[in-house]
């Protein structure tokens, strides 16, 4: 039985998805950035958190290569080519929108008041995610998922950055990520957990 700490309406939507996409019970603890609640399962007070096996696991990134990897889903073997993809997918995910997303966040809502400078990032950032688009674009194959017929934790997370940098940043995406992106919200798993979190 897992236990994840966090507000589904943030990062910890990725593990809630691979939750539900991997059928396993767990319970939810709500708990927004920086309460007590969230410094008490990791002590930069950012969500998510995982309680398993008495032990806490932080990130959400490594929550659900952890969840993949213990379940035998959404992960191709450690070892083959496959997988590397799949973390090459995932770790340009990381670099390219979530990094691009969570600097104008944290010029919105996340640095005190004095330190937010949003008007003065926007523009680097905009520049930024059009090479990023561009390069998504050239490399997305066939499909139907990223790595090809198997969906991943890398579609978890490269669908749920692509969802927020659409909605902070007004560069339009290639038809190849919003395809992508269209695809994994159709799924079962996907709709399960984006109605927990509507109801948050
Ligand atoms: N790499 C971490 C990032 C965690 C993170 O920054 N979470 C945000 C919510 S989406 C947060 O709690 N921010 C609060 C803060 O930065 O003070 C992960 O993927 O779990």
């Amino acid at each position: 039985m897992y236990t994840l700490i966090g507000n589904p309406k943030n990062r910890s939507f990725r593990v809630l998805w691979a939750l539900e996409e991997l059928g396993q019970p767990y319970s939810l603890e709500p708990a927004h950035p920086q309460s007590d609640g969230m410094r008490a399962a990791n002590p930069s007070g950012k969500a998510p958190a995982l309680r398993v096996d008495g032990e806490t696991v932080i990130d959400s990134v490594a929550i659900c290569q952890f969840l993949a990897d213990r379940h035998g889903a959404l992960t191709h073997p450690a070892g083959s080519v496959a997988r590397a993809q799949q973390d090459s997918f995932l770790h340009f995910a990381l670099d390219d929108f979530d990094g691009s997303a969570w600097t104008l966040a944290k010029h919105s809502f996340v640095f005190p008041e004095e330190h937010r400078n949003k008007d003065a990032v926007r523009s680097g950032v905009q520049w930024d995610v059009t090479r990023a688009y561009a390069a998504f674009d050239a490399r997305m194959g066939d499909g139907p998922w990223l790595t090809g017929d198997t969906f991943t934790v890398a579609d978890v997370v490269t669908v749920h950055c692509a969802q927020w940098l659409s909605r902070a940043c007004s560069v339009p995406q290639p038809a190849s990520l919003t395809a992508l992106v269209d695809r994994a919200s159709a799924r079962e798993g996907y709709q399960r957990a984006d109605a927990i979190r509507q109801a948050a």
